[in-house]
């Protein structure tokens, strides 16, 4: 069949609206019918180039919503009809990372995805003939892609696709890494670095589990008001505070008799090693937990004194916030649907595929929170 989509035919370039050739679902696979997709860092960072793994020809996107309009052999989990996101984690159920119950970091798809194929090692895209590569195992910028059954979550349909679109990435990130990664729960302390698509999601993760004291820190001042949507009880903006944020923020959370201060959970949603380095400096001693999110360039490096993790602070990472795709994205939408979480504020533009360069224009600019396409 034919689609359009959003090419990325080479590094740095606009990506390019253009009918390719899909062909359909094989064995395992569905065909979708994407309604909706975010626009999101990583994307960005791939098309821009810095990406040292990134591929072209490719077809981007990987925060989707949409509906299966055709299966392929074997297919048993989802049917015609279904409407799902797609999922750049898969979750496979069989495969050793999912068995051990420790992590959501499913394998067993791993090795092709990164190579920007399905499965069996083709790819489903092509342009007069020509492999167009897919894109973390998703290519939402087309307005059909194919995707593995086990990298699709089947959610409920009265779910508006042009919001739901963003659990496909930003929303189960930040409320993961609350929820999945530091376990958070009533009356802790927590400080988020970097108040954007993703920091406003660990801010809102933080008020559903019933944080005491959430401090939200941003070199954007306007970000002030948008934490407070989202749950923030305190703003610290870096460049008013000096040299020393880490003492600043230690002395904030001063609890208890002992008033040794820093908090119990600290999230990086920056991408800036340095800002990682405060991050696990000003949580607890003794017990405070510090969760990377945020993806820094290629080659970065972090450090601190091992002093710091000597007196029992940790250190932590965390990939589509620890969610089980197919497990946790369906319960994700229902807390949406519910009004236990807010989306809708959060996505601030909305394009058509034609105008989808813009989106990335409004993410450079800071104008934007969230874009999304709609098909
Ligand atoms: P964003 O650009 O919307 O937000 C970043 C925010 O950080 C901005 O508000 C900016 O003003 C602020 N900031 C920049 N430098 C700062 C500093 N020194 N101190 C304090 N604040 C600072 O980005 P986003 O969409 O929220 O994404 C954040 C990061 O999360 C990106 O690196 C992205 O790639 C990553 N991410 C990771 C995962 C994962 O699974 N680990 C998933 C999605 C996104
Ligand atoms: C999503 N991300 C950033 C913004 N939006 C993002 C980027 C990378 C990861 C997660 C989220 C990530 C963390 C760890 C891994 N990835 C490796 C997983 C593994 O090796 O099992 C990651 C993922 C997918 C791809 C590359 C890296 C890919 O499909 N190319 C999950
Ligand atoms: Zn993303």
């Amino acid at each position: 069949m034919k689609t359009k989509a959003a090419v990325a035919f080479e590094k740095a370039k606009p990506l390019q609206i253009a009918t390719v050739d899909l062909e359909g679902p094989k064995t395992g696979e569905v065909l979708v019918e994407i309604k909706a997709t975010g626009i999101c860092h990583t994307d960005d960072f791939t098309i821009s180039g810095a990406d040292p793994e990134g591929l072209f020809p490719a077809i981007m996107g990987h925060e989707g919503a949409g509906v299966v309009v055709d299966v392929g052999p074997g297919v048993t989990s989802v049917r015609k009809g279904d409407h799902v996101i797609p999922l750049y984690t898969p979750e496979c159920r069989t495969c050793p990372s999912c068995l051990s119950r420790k992590t959501n970091l499913c394998t067993s798809i791993r090795a092709t995805q990164g190579q920007g194929v399905m499965p069996d090692g083709s790819s489903r895209f092509s342009l007069d003939g020509k492999k167009i590569h897919h894109y973390m195992g998703c290519s939402t910028f087309s307005n059909f892609t194919v995707l593995p059954e086990i990298a699709v979550a089947k959610i409920r349909e009265d779910a508006p696709f042009d919001k739901v679109c963003y659990i496909g990435c930003g929303v189960t990130t930040g409320i993961g890494a609350v929820i999945n990664t530091a376990k958070a729960g009533p009356g802790c302390t927590g400080i988020v670095f970097g108040l954007g698509g993703i920091g406003l999601n660990v801010l809102q993760g933080l008020r559903l589990v019933g944080a005491d004291m959430i401090i939200g820190v941003d070199t954007n001042p306007a970000k002030k008001a948008w934490g407070e949507k989202f749950g923030m009880t305190h703003f610290v903006n870096p460049k008013d505070v000096g040299s020393d944020l880490v003492a600043h923020l230690v002395n904030m959370t001063k609890r208890g008799a002992d008033q040794i201060g820093g908090a119990d959970y600290t999230f990086d949603c920056t991408g800036n090693v340095e800002v990682m380095r405060t991050a696990l400096e000003c949580s607890h001693r003794g017990w405070g937990e510090s969760i990377i999110i945020g993806v820094a360039g290629a080659g970065q490096e972090i450090k601190t004194r091992p002093f710091q993790l000597v007196t029992g602070r940790t250190w932590k990472g965390t990939a589509f916030g620890g969610a089980r795709g197919r497990t946790d994205v369906p319960k994700i939408v229902e807390w949406y649907m519910d009004g236990k979480i807010q989306i809708d504020p959060m996505i601030t533009h909305t394009l058509s595929l034609a105008d989808i360069n813009k989106g990335f224009d409004l993410m450079h600019s800071g104008e934007s929170i969230r874009s999304v396409v709609v098909f």
